[in-house]
This record gives structure tokens, sequence and C-alpha cells, in this order.
């Protein structure tokens, strides 16, 4: 079966580290492998209230922060989601497919939607259904996302089968693989070691931000959490420690070393030592692609013909499938 790989970020503002190293970075060497689709999943965004101006500009930012971290637009699709009718269309067929028990185990809604559930939006709770359709629709085998994705893809893998049993089409839809990064699935906050670092999250100290600045990515780091003992010199000891295990992982992530080999280089040593030497590999790896994104957001008349041309790809590709499965459920 031809590989065909599909992925997707909200618009949503805060670009962070997560998301580069989570799922950016992985798009950006898949692209040599495979027929990629990279869409900025504006209809996700929208489960939770944006502002029209500011998601308008959060859309190009995004779409900035794909070629700014490597994605040639002339190989891959790049697009927005609610250019293409399909992801609506299909969303509504699966989750007539898709089942209330499986949604109700989702835990992503229940830490969105917190204490007051009832007045979550509808789309927040069906949103795992939606990700079914844009990975579906374009009969994706593989999609590359951080480890919080993790359930929802194994929903969409659950619907897809379903919807092959219940029609009695075999093989109609690919069961999709997630491609999970190997070393740092889950980049935590850098104010609390146990929790994910986030685009939501108040405090901006909590994340490395793609549009950061070297004196602020510097400030940052020397703020980051740690704990008062020295760097250990195993990783059973280390992961005990979420903090200490969180920067490490993200300094031998960035420099592309393995973890225990970072550690040797550490061990014992005080964190500032460590912090000093993060932040001049981030300030390395990530300045480097805000300052290209700035570059990009100046000029948004490229950025609307690179969306254009990518939607008019995806476009192309999502109507021939549309029309196959309207075949497949009797729609006249
Ligand atoms: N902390 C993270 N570590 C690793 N991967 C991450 N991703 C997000 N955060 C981390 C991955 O980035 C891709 C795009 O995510 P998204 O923007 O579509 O949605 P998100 O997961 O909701 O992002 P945030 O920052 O966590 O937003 P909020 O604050 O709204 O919850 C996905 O592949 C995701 O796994």
């Amino acid at each position: 079966m031809k590989k065909i790989v599909f992925s997707g970020v909200q618009p949503t503002g805060n670009l962070h580290l997560g998301n580069y190293l989570g799922a950016l970075k992985n798009f950006v060497s898949l692209q040599h492998e495979a027929e990629c689709i990279y869409c900025v999943v504006d209809l996700h965004a929208i489960t939770t209230f944006q502002d029209p101006k500011t998601l308008r500009s959060n859309i190009f930012e995004t779409t900035a922060a794909f070629i700014a971290s490597g994605i040639d637009d002339s190989k891959n699709i790049i697009f927005n989601q609610s250019s293409v009718s399909g992801h609506a269309e299909l969303s509504w067929i699966l989750s007539c497919v898709s089942r209330m028990g499986w949604l109700n185990r989702m835990t992503q809604f229940k830490d969105k939607a917190g204490k007051d559930k009832e007045k979550a939006s509808v789309g927040l709770y069906i949103y795992p259904n939606l990700m079914a359709a844009d990975i579906l629709l374009y009969k994706a085998t593989h999609v590359p996302v951080g480890a919080d994705q993790k359930q929802h893809l194994e929903l969409s893998r659950d619907i897809a089968q379903k919807f092959n049993n219940d029609f009695k089409v075999r093989n109609f839809f690919p069961i999709p693989e997630p491609l999970i990064p190997k070393n740092i699935s889950r980049v935590m906050s850098l104010r609390d070691g146990t929790k994910k670092m986030s685009k939501s999250e108040e405090s901006d100290y909590s994340r490395i931000n793609l549009s950061d600045n070297p004196d602020l990515i510097s400030k940052k780091i020397k703020k980051a959490k740690t704990d008062s003992g020295n760097i250990p010199d195993n990783i059973k000891e280390l992961e005990k420690r979420s903090e200490a295990f969180n920067l490490l992982n993200i300094y031998s992530e960035i420099v592309g070393q393995k973890l225990e080999k970072a550690l040797n280089e550490m061990s014992g040593k005080d964190f500032s030592f460590l912090k000093d030497k993060l932040s001049e590999v981030l300030v390395e790896k990530i300045c480097p692609i805000g300052k290209k994104m700035d570059k990009l957001m100046q000029d948004k008349s490229h950025l609307e013909n690179i969306i254009k041309k990518g939607t008019e790809k995806a476009n192309i590709k999502a109507e021939e499938n549309i029309k196959k499965i309207r075949e497949i459920i009797g729609f006249v």
C-alpha cells in the first residue's frame, strides 16, 4: 500500500517547542519518504472560541511555521481544513459510525472541558470524529503526532475498522498508524514537569515559543523549575525527577544524541550547567525558525498562494474519495 502521511496543527497561536519536537520535526523528515499532506486544522481550533481576527492571523502563522520548519510546499500539500468541505462532510458521516461510549473515554475532552463539562461545545466532544475524518478523507496510512494524540488516533483506527465492517468494504479505509517520536513524545511544561507544554497554559514561562528571541529563551530556561539535587548519573534516577528528565530529554533531542550520552555529559553537574548548554542549543535551533516565520508573515499574499495551491490539490484527492464514500453509503 502506498504510504500517505497526514497530520495537522491547530491555528491557536503560541506554537511551541512541544509542537516542534512532537510534530513539526517529524513532518519535515517524512517528506523525503512519502506523499505528505499537512493541514492547518482551523475547524478543530473553533471547538473553543477564537477571535476571528486572531484566528485569521494564526492560520497564516501556522502555515509559516510549516514552511519555516523545513516543509517543502512544492512537494507536499499544505492547506487549511475549512477550505476543503470534505472534512466536515466526512466528519458527519463518521459521527454516525463512531459510538458515544468511545467518545466518553477520551481523556483530552475531560481535561479540556474540566469541571464545566455541560458548558463545553459539542464540537469539543466530537473533535476526535473530525480528526478521524481528516485522516481517512485522504486514506492516510501514517499520522505523525505527539503522544497526547495517541488515544484519538486509536479512535480513528476503530472508526475506520467499523466503517469497513459495517459497509462490508474490506480495506476501504486503511487502518492508520500513529508515528509518535520515540525519544521525546511529550515535551513537558517548564514550570511543572508533570504537565505537557501547551499553547493555552497561562504562563508564557511554561513554554518556549517558536517566536521567542534568544534573550527570552535564556530567561525562560534559567527560570525553568528544577529540584535541589545535582544531575544524576543514571536514567532510572532521572525518570523519578520530572523537571530534570524533561530538560535533559529536550537537550538530547535538540542535539540529536541519545539520552544516555547526554546524561554522561551532564551527570554530577548542577542545573546551571545544563541550563546554559540547553539555552545555547535552543537558540541555535529555534531562533532561525522564528525569524523565518516572521519574514514569511510579512508577505501574506505569498502564504495565501501556498494555501490556495495546497487547497486545490487536497480538494481533488478529497472529492475523489468522498464520491466513493457517498456511493458506499447509498447516497443518490
Ligand atoms: N507538549 C507536547 N509535546 C509533544 N507534542 C506535542 N504536541 C502538542 N503539544 C505537545 C503535538 O503538536 C501537534 C499539534 O498540536 P495542536 O496544536 O494541534 O494541538 P494541541 O495538542 O492541543 O496543542 P497544545 O499546545 O497542547 O494546545 P492546548 O493548549 O490547546 O492543549 C500534535 O501532533 C500534538 O500531539
